[in-house]
């Protein structure tokens, strides 16, 4: 019996709506008058066990392989509270509030207390992000990672172009891990692409998304930006993906990954990000 996922949806009127399942807090579905902005997969699994293959998965306490636990952390493969349902604002934008706290399952991996509030606003051609960590604990430090892994859906991605890219340093995970500094203004994806960018900037814009138009991306406190197309070969690998699907998503992922974060007892890190459609 598949555990009971819940999903919420925030309904700003006029064929905008934001949906995002309780399970892992994973933003499912993103429409701008009634076009959807996000990929999720056809072969995506909602058995609240699995990650959900698209969407915008939440990563926490770790990106990539983890000694603990599942690869990308814990935070997107269990179930979140909704500790403020969708309320519709005076601006007339929908906000709602999730949040998700230590555990018996959790401190089972990562025996650290930590508290995550997760706020998520949708005006009429923008979704915002607010991500707060706590850390309770009087005496420990807690030392984690944070990333959006935001699943873009295109046309076609050998047709988009991804700005703010330009003189970074980054992690080429398709070739060794070996670090190369991004020379090109705007960056294309002709291949099989995964790179953890250090240091970009606060903002990059990603061309011919959804009905050609461009995506803003906007993050505060996020470092790094993960860029990824699993392309042909690796498609195939994924059982949760289909092998055609590479060429309509873009992983463009603000993070805070290169290195760890490190928060003090009784401190909080505030992270956000914005998405528009220009
Ligand atoms: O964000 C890029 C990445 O770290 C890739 O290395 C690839 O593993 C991707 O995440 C998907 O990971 P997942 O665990 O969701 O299959």
């Amino acid at each position: 019996m598949a555990a009971a996922t819940s999903v919420v949806v925030l309904d700003r009127g006029n064929n905008t709506t934001c949906t995002i399942n309780l399970h892992g807090a994973t933003v499912v579905s993103w429409r701008v008058n009634n076009q959807e902005q996000l990929f999720v997969s056809k072969q995506a699994v909602f058995d609240g066990k699995r990650p959900i293959r698209g969407g915008i998965p939440f990563i926490f306490p770790q990106f990539g392989p983890w000694n603990y636990g599942p690869q990308h952390g814990f935070a997107r493969i269990i179930r979140w509270n909704l500790e403020k349902a969708p309320e519709r604002l005076a601006s007339g934008d929908v906000e709602a509030v999730f949040s998700l706290m230590d555990n018996d399952y959790t401190c089972s991996l990562w025996n650290h207390r930590f508290r995550i509030t997760y706020r998520l606003i949708l005006r009429e051609k923008e979704l915002h992000f607010n991500i707060g960590v706590y850390n309770p604990s009087e005496s420990q430090p807690l030392t984690f990672n944070l990333l959006m892994h935001t699943y873009f859906k295109v046309p076609d991605v050998r047709r988009c172009q991804i700005t703010g890219l330009y003189g970074c340093t980054y992690v080429d995970k398709t070739r060794d891990n070996t670090v190369f500094r991004e020379v090109r203004d705007v960056v294309g994806i002709s291949e099989f692409t995964d790179r953890v960018y250090h240091n970009t900037p606060q903002e990059h814009i990603i061309t011919n998304v959804v009905s050609g138009r461009k995506m803003r991306i906007q993050k505060y406190n996020f470092p790094d930006t993960v860029v990824w197309n699993p392309w042909i070969e690796q498609a195939k690998e994924l059982p949760d993906f289909g092998d055609d699907e590479y060429p309509n998503m873009v992983c463009v992922e603000s993070g805070h990954v290169s290195t760890p974060l490190m928060l003090h007892p009784g401190t909080a890190f505030e992270a956000s990000q914005i998405l528009q459609v220009m």
